[in-house]
């Protein structure tokens, strides 16, 4: 069995990739510019021209593009392609004000699932596999995604899509699933539901690719001893592509991002400086292969650093560490930037569970946050005493994590709402 889907590219050498990244940049360049009035107006502004752009070393020349960009353009401003070239649509979960709708060429799609194949094999996928896919199928890219790298792979492909967890545990023992997609909040509630009814022993799951939404090495931990399996992260947006723009191997120190398609960059989100390796950022990508929609230097709020190391398991492309938030849904409570993922990291590592939800409020002009955490069915039969000492230990816990007090409520096993997506960790209740 293959440790990689196309070895050739993935384990390319730097100079052979870069050499592959100059002559896919110029020629993008040149598409879209000749193509997207937009791209063509926001690089007149900037004073550029597409022979400005003769290799990667220029990508820090040409403009930035935002989410706004792409909703002023609603719905098909950005296309570089006739509309007749295009064979599908996908669209971003966003809730509020106008989603982002993107367009796939034949080819676009080809990309796409051999990026998840990738991620796939990287994770131990073969032909003999039975991929059981949770992830929502429809214009979220999750289903479409990981159903298309499991096409290509060969591997059985089961479309399971989100929700009926009782019958998600049924086919994943009656059909013998071993890989399993979906988000990790999703894989978590999984993996208590399978235990909780007494199946876990009867699954054949090997190991599970989990994404779309940001979770801790504490969260992987969790998952890895519940399902006994090896959790990889994957990641990807709808405006690049969906699932698989980077993908973790089997070292899981980082995503490799695919980088004959996608070149990442980090930027100070402040003053939109290029950061060197090992440095946090927001990360930006510039699509060098795709046709319909390719974006130059999308910006895509999401927080880490890019390492050009050669990684353990012969893959040449660059990895991003493990997302650690976004610069949107990064709070700032009381002056102090807040990530979810470390109030995380804090109740696993206290042994709780990783259902849990923040609101953060307003009171008398100041901030307050409450950390509202499911206790285990363990916990559940404490004393109020007892419940009450945890609490004070997490309190304290997050004071030194955060720098600030947090009031810390243990709830009963069940009583947040799960999410059959991504999970609502979020709830923000101040009108600023
Ligand atoms: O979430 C695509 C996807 C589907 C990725 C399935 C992985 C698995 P969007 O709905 O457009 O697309 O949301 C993209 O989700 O900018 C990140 O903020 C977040 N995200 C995605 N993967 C990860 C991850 C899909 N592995 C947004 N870790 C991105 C942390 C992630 N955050």
């Amino acid at each position: 069995m293959s440790k990689y889907f196309q070895e050739d590219i993935e384990t390319i050498s730097r100079e052979e990739l870069e050499k592959l990244q100059n002559e896919r940049l110029v020629e993008t360049v040149n598409h879209v510019y000749n193509n997207v009035p937009a791209y063509k107006a926001k690089m007149d502004e900037k004073g550029i021209t597409p022979s400005d752009i003769k290799g990667i070393e220029d990508l820090h020349k040409l403009p930035f593009v935002v989410k706004d960009d792409l909703r002023n353009e609603y719905p098909d401003g950005m296309l570089a392609l006739p509309l007749e070239d295009c064979v599908r649509i996908q669209s971003t979960s966003g809730t509020t004000g106008r989603r982002v709708v993107v367009y796939y060429t034949q080819d676009d799609i080809r990309i796409w699932d051999e990026c998840c194949a990738r991620a796939l094999v990287a994770a131990g996928c073969s032909k003999s596999d039975v991929v059981h896919v949770s992830y929502g199928y429809g214009l979220f890219t999750g289903g479409a995604g990981l159903n298309g790298g499991s096409h290509m792979v060969g591997s059985l492909t089961l479309p399971m899509s989100s929700g009926n967890t009782d019958r998600q545990l049924q086919f994943m023992q009656d059909l013998k699933s071993t890989i399993l997609c979906c988000t990790p909040s999703y894989g978590a509630y999984l993996a208590e539901s399978a235990i909780e009814r007494g199946v876990v022993d009867n699954l054949h799951l090997k190991a599970g690719i989990f994404g779309a939404e940001a979770w801790s090495e504490e969260m992987r931990g969790d998952i890895e001893k519940k399902l006994n399996i090896k959790a990889h992260d994957i990641y990807g947006l709808t405006e690049i592509s969906g699932p698989g723009v980077a993908f973790e191997c089997g070292e899981q120190n980082g995503l490799h991002v695919n980088e004959d398609h996608f070149i990442p960059e980090i930027i100070d989100p402040e003053t939109g400086e290029v950061l060197p390796d090992g440095e946090k950022g927001e990360l930006v990508f510039t699509c060098i292969s795709k046709k319909a929609m390719p974006l130059l230097r999308y910006r895509t709020r999401d927080i880490t650093s890019l390492t050009h190391e050669k990684c353990a398991c012969g893959r040449t492309h660059a990895r991003i560490q493990r997302l650690m938030g976004r610069t949107d849904d990064m709070l700032i409570i009381k002056g102090v930037n807040v990530f979810p993922s470390q109030i995380e990291e804090v109740l696993i590592n206290q042994k709780l569970t990783p259902n849990y939800q923040l609101i953060v409020d307003r009171v008398n002009n100041s901030d307050t946050l409450e950390v509202l955490v499911e206790m285990t069915p363990e916990m559940f039969s404490d004393t109020v005493g007892t419940i009450e000492k945890t609490e004070r230990k997490i309190v304290s816990a997050l004071k030194s994590m955060l720098g600030i007090y947090a009031k810390v409520s243990l709830v009963s096993p069940k009583s947040i709402e799960r999410s059959e997506g991504k999970a609502v960790r979020v709830i923000d209740k101040r009108k600023i």
